[in-house]
């Protein structure tokens, strides 16, 4: 459901276990944007291939101990960057700072991230609707955080046929993914053109997970 009125709300349960908390990171800003750029100047986004020999239409980088990465020989976590040989980028400590805060607030105090997975999508990229299995734990929430153009998340269920439900997600807000929603199916349709006053024309994502 999107009407104007859900806008209002700063906290929103989706599902069991998932909250949304609306501008939660814009206290962050700043210093979001700052970490992300330091991580970028030493490990550039690119567009990774699928195990099926598609390049993503969404560019990803990684920071933290391991990274998301997928090729040829399929998805998984990886201490090194493929492009470099080098490790990750550590993780910034205000970045470790804002997920676990969130992490609390939606009910998962004691979350350690080990990888944060960096989106970043320009007019027309998309995910297609997946689920978030690679990672060791199935018990540790996944904390997002959407900066810049706005998006249309797709969320169902744990089986892919389930019902989905449209949110919109936009700059700062924070999502706490557990418990059952931890496994559900999600996706984000394709980004549509516009200028965000902070990114320019794109969407970048943030997702924390404990991963290994
Ligand atoms: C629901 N990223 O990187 S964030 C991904 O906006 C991913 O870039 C999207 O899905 C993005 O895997 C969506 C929202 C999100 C993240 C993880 C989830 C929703 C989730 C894990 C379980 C359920
Ligand atoms: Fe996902």
């Amino acid at each position: 459901m999107m009407d104007l009125f859900d806008q209002l709300e700063p906290r929103k349960e989706l599902a069991e276990g998932a909250v949304l908390l609306r501008g939660f990171a814009l206290n962050y800003e700043a210093a979001i944007l700052s970490a992300i750029d330091a991580v970028v100047a030493a490990a550039p986004f690119r567009h990774m291939m699928t195990p099926g020999g598609y390049r993503m239409s969404v560019a990803m980088t990684n920071c933290g101990k391991v990274g998301w990465v997928s090729d040829g020989k399929g998805y998984r976590y990886s201490p090194t960057d493929p492009d470099s040989g080098k490790p990750w980028p550590a993780m910034p400590e205000t970045l470790l700072t804002l997920a676990q805060t969130a992490a609390s607030e939606g009910g998962f105090a004691g979350f350690v991230p080990d990888a944060c997975l960096i989106n970043r999508y320009e007019p027309g990229a998309k995910l297609s609707l997946h689920q978030d299995r690679d990672e060791c734990d199935f018990s540790a929430p996944i904390v997002s955080v959407s900066l810049g153009l706005s998006a249309t998340f797709q969320f169902g269920g744990k089986r892919r046929s389930d019902p989905i439900a449209k949110h919109a997600l936009h700059h700062g807000d924070v999502v706490v993914w557990g418990g059952p929603s931890r496994l559900f199916h999600h996706g984000i349709l394709p980004l549509k053109e516009g200028e965000h006053a902070r990114l320019g024309r794109c969407r970048i994502n943030l997702t924390f997970r404990k991963a290994s």
